[in-house]
Order: C-alpha cells, then structure tokens, then sequence
C-alpha cells in the first residue's frame, strides 16, 4: 500500500499484542546506581516495581528493563548482578499484566528475562558483545531490538569518528541484520536502532536524527532513544545559557518523539512516558487520514 502524501510507513513492533496506529512507547527503567538519568533511584525491587507501574499506568507499551548501565565512561556489571537486579522485577512485572523488554548485552541475561517473561530483547550492541546472542535470540520466540554500538561505554567515544554518519550508521546496521539473519533471527523480528550518544557526539546525534529517512528505508522497525540524552542539555545550554540536569530534558525529548513518530519511527525509549505519549497522540493526529 502507498502511504497518502506526507505520511511515513509505520512499520509495527513485531511483538503479538503490541500494535498500534501510532508510534509506541518503551518506558525505561534502569535497575542500576549508575545510570544517568535515573541511576540509584529505582535500585530496590520494590521501588522498581512500583515505578515500573507507573510508566505502564502512563502509557507505556512496553516496560524495558535494564540492570548495567550503559552512560559513557561506565564500567561493566558481571552477569551475576545484572541478573540478581533485573529477573525479580521483569517476574513481578509481568505478572501485573506489563509487557516487558529486557535491556541487556548478555545472551544468558536475555534468556533468564525471557524465561520470567520479557517478550522483547534489547541489545544496545546489536550482538556484538556477546557472540552468543544471536543464536540465542534466534531460539527464542522475542522481538529484537538491534542498535548501532561501536564499543563498550568504557571507551566507546573513542570511536566516535565518521566521515559520513548516516551511511555509516547504516552501513553498520546493515551488516548487523546480515549477521543476525544468518544467526537465524527471523528479519520479522528485528527492530533497528541508531543508536544516539553511543560512539557519537551531538552533531552525529543531529545528523542521525535528519536522516531518519536513511535508517527507515533499510525495511526494518526503527526504535529512536533520545530521551534526557546530553546533546539535548547541550542544545538547551546553547539556546538558553544553562544547562538543564537530566530530569529537565523531558520538553526537549518530547520535542523529538514527536518529530520521530511523524518521521516514521515506530517507538520511542523514554523516561517520562506521560510527555511522549502526549507527543505521540498529537503526531498522530496531525497525519493524514487514511
Ligand atoms: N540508550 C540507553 C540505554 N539503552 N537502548 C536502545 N535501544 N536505544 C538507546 O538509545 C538506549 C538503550 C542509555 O540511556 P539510559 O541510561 O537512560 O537507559
């Protein structure tokens, strides 16, 4: 079918039950001390429960579960305490009635978040860091979302040099669907992510954001995380002369999911769900009519 004028393909999340005629919303909830936004807060079961709650009463579509922080500059948990953080929660979770997305790098932490019942996996490293995860992903029933990822957070800007970003990126993600289908991840499954602030500065972070149409035009769902990132503070600092913490970023990122969800992406990874749903109602409502 031909979009009418004006209107990008939305291509569906492909989790059964998760459909929509509007851009989705994955609420994030980092089970960690060290995230950048939300680290510490949320590192007790229960409070991660209860919020993991709130960003479903919200508007979430899915609640994604993440137990290691991936901010620039962190430094690795072992397996064992990405699991300890994140298996109680995704169990207490889904048995409220929240569909979950697991958060990880790890092939085993895949699996044990889909055995307590994540129906998505979110590999920020799009199956780089664990050679096990493709195989993995591809005997599990699960969507999966693979995003563009260069090197640990340790060292990762490091490798933030491109000639042209967007082609690049997409070079990248391209090889990465290869890999995967030839893996066994059926091409269904897979959701592409470029993968803003990871091995990019701002300015690549902006360019990934105008080529969107590049990213979209691989075939695959696109997922945008913008949420609270610091090329946002960086833009408020430029436009208003202060910097604005990580929780005052809320405005900037509701901002981009609704240019998002008009420019065709098919979710948004967001802290504060209650903006960006408002965001993507009104990008919704603003398309042409069928
Ligand atoms: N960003 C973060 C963590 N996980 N997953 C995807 N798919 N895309 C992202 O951009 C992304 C992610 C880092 O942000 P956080 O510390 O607020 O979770």
């Amino acid at each position: 079918m031909v979009p009418p004028a004006g209107l990008k393909a939305l291509r569906g999340f492909p989790v059964a039950g998760v459909a929509s005629g509007r851009c989705l919303l994955m609420g994030i909830l980092n089970v960690t001390p060290d995230s950048f936004s939300d680290g510490r807060q949320y590192l007790a079961p229960d409070d991660a429960v209860v919020h993991g709650l709130d960003l479903a009463a919200a508007g979430a579509d899915l609640v994604d579960v993440g137990g290691e922080s991936t901010r620039p500059g962190a430094v690795r948990v072992t397996e064992q305490e990405e699991l300890r953080r994140v298996v109680p929660v995704i169990g207490a979770l889904v048995a409220s009635g929240v569909r979950v997305s697991i958060d990880t790098m790890r092939s085993r932490v895949a699996e044990a978040a889909v055995n307590a019942g994540a129906t998505v996996v979110n590999d920020v490293s799009g199956g780089m860091a664990d050679p096990a995860m493709a195989a993995t992903v591809a005997g599990l029933d699960v969507a999966y979302v693979a995003m563009h990822w260069r090197a640990h957070s340790r060292t990762m800007q490091q490798f933030a040099a491109y000639s042209d970003v967007v082609e690049e990126v997409r070079a990248e993600l391209v090889q990465r669907m290869d890999v995967l289908t030839a893996a066994g991840v059926d091409p269904g499954r897979i959701v592409l992510d470029p993968g803003l602030g990871f091995a990019k500065e701002a300015p690549h972070n902006w360019a990934l954001l105008r080529g969107l149409d590049r990213i979209l035009d691989i075939g695959q769902p696109v997922l945008i995380g913008a949420s609270r990132k610091g090329f946002l503070g960086r833009l408020a600092h430029e436009a208003y002369g202060a910097l604005p913490a990580p929780a005052d970023r809320d405005g900037m990122t509701s901002a981009i999911t609704a240019l998002a969800a008009s420019g065709g992406a098919t979710c948004v990874r967001v802290h504060d769900v209650r903006s960006s749903r408002d965001a993507v109602t009104v990008a919704a409502a603003w398309q042409p009519r069928p």
